[in-house]
């Protein structure tokens, strides 16, 4: 397996600094080191280039940073699909979970068919109708399905990028009213906290990776590092009380390593200015290397 990381340095979908810091808190925390001592090949591709904002306008049709976080994404998306095309395996540092609009839209480029498992402790899956924020980071999802905006879901040329019957949310404890009711008359499957307390994360991961990998070509993974309770994550973009543990964070990754279907991987909104010793990116490495295969035995 021959792996590449591609930092994307953007708070501009969350409109709050810090999430920029993330990849540099996670190189920093030694992801390439503890990759190489897997055995595994891997490269920095180093980062997107991210537009000066400073004397732009924050708002386009109401939503933050609308062109800079297109031309972001047709960047990255054009980087994902050459690795993807190359065989390579992309591992993408946010950065705010907009980014993905760019991966996903590159990885639909390169193959058709593919899932998203989604692990998050929000839906973003507000559409610029329904936003109460105009941040991107939280339409992110619904735009992969094709929902919102025609210049965000346009993003890389393909609509929709995955089909919601082969999506799964996993983690969610923070919906807005609209996004809630947009993901109940959707085909996405969502577990939310609860369903997690109930079924345990083993089982709810087994439906996981059925769902995504029915019929498709591959699986790529979005994980917001708020789905981790903040206790164990405290270095995040929007903290929300009462998430996974590390343990269960890390069967969950195990178990989608172990299962062999994923064609791609993201890790956005650590933010080390709120973190203490960063902690939260040597967490998000240690994750990181079990999404890749690391095993206890
Ligand atoms: N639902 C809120 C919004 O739409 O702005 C908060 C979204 C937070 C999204 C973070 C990336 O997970
Ligand atoms: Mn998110
Ligand atoms: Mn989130
Ligand atoms: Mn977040």
């Amino acid at each position: 397996m021959k792996v590449k990381i591609v930092g994307v340095p953007s708070y501009l979908g969350a409109n709050c600094r810090g999430v920029d810091m993330g990849p540099s808190a996670v190189r920093y925390a030694g992801l390439i080191k503890m990759i190489r001592n897997m055995g595994i090949d891997v490269e920095d591709a180093g980062d997107v280039n991210i537009p000066n904002v400073e004397s732009k306008d924050l708002k386009t049709e109401d939503i933050n940073y609308l062109d800079e976080i297109i031309e972001i994404c047709e960047d990255l998306s054009n980087k994902v699909e050459v690795l993807i095309k190359d065989n390579i395996m992309p591992i993408i540092l946010g950065g705010d979970h907009s980014i993905s609009i760019g991966s996903v839209g590159g990885l639909a480029k390169a193959k058709d068919n593919i899932g998203l498992i989604w692990i998050d402790a929000h839906g973003d899956f507000n559409t610029h109708e329904t936003t109460c924020t105009g941040n991107i980071h939280g339409m992110s999802l619904a735009t992969l399905v094709g929902r919102g905006l025609n210049k965000l879901v346009e993003i890389g040329g393909i609509t929709p990028k995955v089909k919601e019957e082969n999506v799964v949310l996993i983690g969610v404890r923070d919906l807005d009213r609209s996004e809630r009711d947009l993901l109940l008359e959707s085909k996405v499957t969502v577990f939310t906290m609860d369903d997690i307390d109930r079924m345990g994360i083993a089982e709810v991961m087994q439906k996981a990776i059925v769902i995504s990998s029915k019929d498709t070509k591959g699986v790529h993974l979005s994980f917001d590092m708020d789905v981790l309770d903040p206790l164990e994550a405290p270095g995040v973009g929007t903290p929300v009380k009462g998430g996974i543990n590390y343990r269960e964070a890390h069967l969950a990754l195990e178990m989608i390593a172990e299962a062999d279907i994923l064609t791609s991987i993201e890790l956005v909104e650590v933010n080390p200015i709120l973190d203490r010793y960063n902690r939260t990116a040597e967490l998000a490495v240690d994750l990181i290397t079990s999404a890749l295969g690391k095993r206890i035995l």
